[in-house]
């Protein structure tokens, strides 16, 4: 079937994928490392890229192309290149597009190892990065340098849930002729399209609502035109971060539920997160949802729907948050999210650890804060389950 012109659910099961001689529903598993040449012209005519085929698993694989060519559709790009995880993902394309002497510019609340890889791995090679709140566009505009490439965005962020006016990031760096990134894993294509806001790179941890089930890691990053996806395939083959054809299928298969499973989380989401800014154990909440979240306007603007991230602080700081994380008996304690399972951490601990406490703060990632990420169980156990875990705060 052509999806190009149907609607996100009917792409969501059928794009990507145009079935094979045997009438097979599903996407196969392809489990090969490696294709048979028909003959040594044929091998060196696929080497030459003078016929199109398959080599080698690492370079491409079919089930990993039925979810490339899926979610290239989702995110209305063009091309997209499946990688072993979500930080394959993120080093691909800072190794594809920065060289010694650049200069990027990141939303300062990224996911901890995303900062971590640009300021412990990346800075050995040369490459120098400013950390800023980008949803203010003046220390957006500050930040600029005439070595200045990329601009690297998370929108909502991870776990301080900022949100950065995509459109209005994108228009800026294209007039200093950088590229602007966003890591689209809070939201999901179905919430937001980044590329339609002018981004030129899109990237996601896939295990997280895409896969939706808490069983793979990987990562994808999609690019508006072909040329992008020329200049970063390589990196991936040649530093070996591939996703795999097991991998592919669950994605796939995971994918297929995408629209039902966030509009069942985001339900719950937002009666959660309207329940604890009543909560007196807790300090404050930030859901992109709630009206007192700084930058609500534009996520309703930017966004077709809030997500089912939610941060809060408690009243006990770091105590409080151990004796809540201890006491949950529905919600899980464990990193991650985006999957059918609640899920809460303690990011100063946990994700963020890596951080400097002065960084976590100026990042608005607190010792109190935790992250809760709301799955699709029934609404009255999450509730029943969080309240009694804060009595214990
Ligand atoms: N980008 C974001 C926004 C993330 O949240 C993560 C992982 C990554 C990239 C990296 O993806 P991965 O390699 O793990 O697939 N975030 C995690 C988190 O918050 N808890 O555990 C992993």
């Amino acid at each position: 079937m052509d999806t190009k012109n149907k609607g996100f659910a009917t792409k969501l099961i059928h794009a990507g994928f145009h079935g094979d001689h045997t009438g097979t529903v599903n996407v196969p598993i392809y489990q090969t490392s490696t294709f048979a040449f028909r003959n040594a012209e044929h091998g060196a005519a696929l080497f030459a890229g003078k016929e199109e085929g398959y080599i080698y698993t690492r370079i491409a694989n079919p089930t990993v192309k039925a979810f490339e060519e899926n979610i290239a559709e989702l995110e209305n790009g063009s091309h997209a290149i499946a990688t072993s995880s979500g930080l394959g993902a993120v080093s691909t394309v800072f190794l594809a597009l920065l060289s010694g002497g650049d200069h990027m510019i990141s939303t300062d609340s990224v996911y901890g190892p995303s900062r971590g890889l640009v300021e412990k791995q990346l800075s050995r090679f040369g490459v120098t990065s400013s950390f800023v709140n980008t949803s203010k566009l003046e220390a957006v505009k500050a930040a600029f340098r005439p070595e200045t490439k990329l601009v690297y965005v998370e929108s909502p962020s991870n776990p301080a849930m900022l949100v950065t006016d995509i459109a209005a990031v994108a228009e800026l760096a294209h007039s200093r002729n950088c590229l602007l990134v966003v890591d689209n894993t809070f939201a999901s294509p179905y919430l937001q399209k980044p590329l339609d806001l002018g981004a030129d790179v899109v990237l996601h941890s896939v295990t997280k609502f895409l896969n939706g089930h808490a069983d793979i890691v990987g990562g994808v990053i999609v690019t508006k035109e072909r040329d992008l996806c020329k200049r970063i395939r390589p990196i991936m083959v040649n530093f070996g971060c591939n996703m795999d054809p097991h991998q592919a299928f669950l994605v796939l298969r995971g994918l297929k539920t995408l629209s039902i499973r966030v509009e069942r989380a985001q339900e719950n989401a937002i009666k959660i997160a309207r329940w604890l800014e009543t909560h007196p154990k807790v300090e404050w909440v930030r859901y992109v949802g709630l009206e007192s979240h700084p930058q609500h306007e534009l996520a309703k603007k930017q966004m077709s729907g809030f997500g089912s991230m939610i941060s809060f602080e408690l009243k006990g700081g770091i105590e409080a948050g151990r004796k809540v994380m201890d006491a949950v008996k529905v919600a899980t304690l464990a990193v991650s999210l985006g999957g059918v399972e609640t899920l809460i951490q303690h990011p100063a601990s946990m994700t963020h650890a890596g951080m400097s406490k002065e960084a976590r703060e100026a990042a608005g990632i607190g010792d109190g804060l935790v992250r809760y990420s709301v799955g699709i169980e029934d609404i009255n156990d999450l509730m029943s389950d969080l309240e009694q875990a804060l009595q214990k705060a």
